[in-house]
């Protein structure tokens, strides 16, 4: 019997997004943590699992794969018999178009910066740097809006089935909702704004998110 153990910070968005799969398909696994808050990500022993230092790793038996894309299509496959991904090849492309887009477009800004800026910085006493955040407001909306051009939104981003797609989003609205520029930027959204009524009540959401 295959062996998982997921290494991370548990409040960390792609270690929850990968929780998120996990849970929703029923699957057993261990959860390691490793706390990036204190530079445990930078020891010896886990860069020799993540050269670059970053959560989560999934660790099968004595194999190691990082990059959240990967373990999420890897475990879609060996424990969700595909359930989470489209065989449709344009639904597909479109699942890996949001994933992509959250990667390299949506994350810097929401959570790199507004996050960052609104919830952590002042729950460490610091004041929040409001040029830094004026400077994330464009380049989330363009993200956002880009992902409400490509969603169905109803229920799910893809249509009727969850797929990693949502696993991707929903932990990074789970933070980004709290700040004041949530509703600034999802103003012209109506498709992903009704998508995150639905999955915040998901059962799974609240298990993981919590
Ligand atoms: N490309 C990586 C990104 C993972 C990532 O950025 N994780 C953040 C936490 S959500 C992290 O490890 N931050 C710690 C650091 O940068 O030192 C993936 O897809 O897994």
């Amino acid at each position: 019997m295959t062996q998982l153990t997921l290494y991370g910070t548990p409040i960390s968005t792609y270690v929850r997004t990968v929780r998120l799969l996990l849970e929703q398909a029923g699957t057993d696994y261990d959860l390691e943590s490793v706390d990036i808050f204190n530079g445990e990500n930078q020891s010896a022993e886990y860069l020799a699992k993540h050269p670059f230092g970053k959560v989560p790793t999934l660790q099968v038996d004595e194999e190691v794969i990082y990059e959240t894309s990967a373990i999420t299509g890897y475990l879609d496959s060996v424990v969700a018999n595909h359930k989470f991904s489209p065989t449709d090849p344009l639904a597909r492309a479109r699942m890996q178009q949001i994933m992509a887009i959250i990667d390299s477009y949506l994350y810097a800004p929401v959570i790199g910066t507004i996050v960052i800026q609104r919830l952590i910085v002042p729950s460490q006493g610091g004041q929040p740097d409001e040029s830094k955040i004026q400077a994330a407001i464009a380049p989330a909306k363009t993200a956002l809006e880009a992902i409400e051009a490509l969603t169905v939104g109803s229920p799910y981003l893809l249509g009727s089935e969850i797929s990693i797609a949502d696993f991707f989003l929903v932990p990074i609205f789970i933070y980004f909702s709290q700040t004041p520029e949530f509703n600034t930027i999802t103003a012209q959204s109506p498709k992903i704004q009704a998508w995150w009524q639905e999955v915040s009540q998901l059962p799974v959401v609240k298990k993981v998110c919590a």
